[in-house]
């Protein structure tokens, strides 16, 4: 009897040592990064996986987004190194922004690798998406989920581009790795490198003529008010988002609370990638009658046409199929053959 009851005191003691350590290491609120804010998929994914963390953790951790990239000042491209670094507890970051410090991200990049979403699909679901995250766990994040920005398409406020001749002396803002400007210098345009915080405005004053991103993104962000009235549509890169978690925050949690993170990322990925490709795929084209109703003159490419593309941009797909590193490439070149 006295020993259950000096078993029961030592338990107490230990239990009240315990559970008060354990919620110190635990923040009152987590900072998780986003590029584009909640009028888009990408900023209300983080806002569902911050909902579902809470509901899942019964509340022991709470997210807070900051979109706009504003933890690192709106400069999208040094997001990586400052989750790496704890500036950024969490993120939902696209491979484009990330490539800089991961070249491997660069493969989304690759111009024309990806004819469909079933390729899309092909990569981020099957072996490729494997090897990427175990590449992005040696450089210390916790990837847990893929989600989509999308194919992405190009507009501009001069004319209507069919061709790769169409596109000369253009100047295009663009984001990420040189892999982008050397694309739009292979095919005869003047591309600059700007963030999107500063694209809007330069798009308004005519500092540039034209952007490339997904249709919603040129929808929400309503691009054919600012004079970006010439769509193509070439799908000629895709970028998926990749949601993550800083190492030192993800150990501090208990394996119970890392599950519950990661299964309200896989379930946000899941319903991110949806709302991404609605109006947009499998045949449903409201995103593209809604965008044609703002006087948009929308350009499809026949096939013909979008093999001038692929042509001149085949240089720049094989050298950097180089640094991607090749059994990648053939790898993902495979996996979207057999799709
Ligand atoms: O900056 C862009 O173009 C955007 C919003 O699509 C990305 O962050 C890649």
């Amino acid at each position: 009897m006295l020993r259950r009851r000096v078993l029961a005191a030592g338990a107490a003691v230990l239990m009240g040592a315990c559970l008060p350590a354990m919620a110190q290491n635990y923040r009152a609120e987590y900072r998780l990064s986003t590029v584009l804010g909640t009028a888009f998929p990408w900023g209300q994914a983080g806002e569902r996986w911050a909902e579902l963390v809470k509901e899942k953790t019964q509340g022991r951790i709470v997210i807070k987004l900051y979109p706009g990239t504003s933890l690192v000042g709106g400069d999208q491209t040094r997001e990586f190194t400052a989750i790496r670094q704890g500036t950024i507890d969490l993120a939902i970051g696209s491979t484009i922004n990330w490539s800089p410090q991961v070249k491997e991200l660069n493969l989304f990049a690759l111009p024309f690798l990806m004819p469909d979403y079933k390729a899309i699909d092909a990569l981020t679901q099957g072996e490729v998406g494997k090897e990427l995250f175990s590449i992005l766990e040696k450089r210390e994040v916790v990837p847990l989920a893929w989600g989509e920005n999308g194919f992405r398409e190009m507009s501009n406020s001069k004319k209507d581009i069919t061709s790769p001749a169409d596109m000369k002396g253009l100047k295009f803002r663009l984001v990420g790795s040189p892999l982008f400007l050397e694309t739009f210098s292979a095919l005869g345009a003047n591309p600059t490198q700007m963030s999107w915080a500063d694209t809007q405005a330069a798009l308004s004053s005519g500092a540039v003529d034209g952007q490339e991103n997904p249709l919603s993104v040129f929808t929400a962000a309503k691009l054919s008010t600012i004079g970006q009235k010439h769509l193509t549509l070439w799908h000629y890169v895709a970028d998926p988002l990749i949601f993550v978690v800083n190492k030192d925050v993800w150990a501090s949690w208990t394996p119970a609370d890392r599950e519950a993170v990661r299964q309200a990322a896989l379930q946000a990925g899941k319903e991110n990638v949806e709302k991404a490709r609605k109006g947009i795929a499998g045949g449903d084209n409201e995103v593209l009658k809604q965008i044609e109703a703002g006087g948009v003159k929308v350009t499809s490419l026949s096939d013909a046409q979008r093999d001038a593309f692929v042509k001149a941009t085949r240089p720049v797909y094989e050298k950097w199929a180089k640094q991607i590193g090749e059994p990648l490439v053939k790898k993902a070149e495979a996996a979207i053959a057999k799709r």
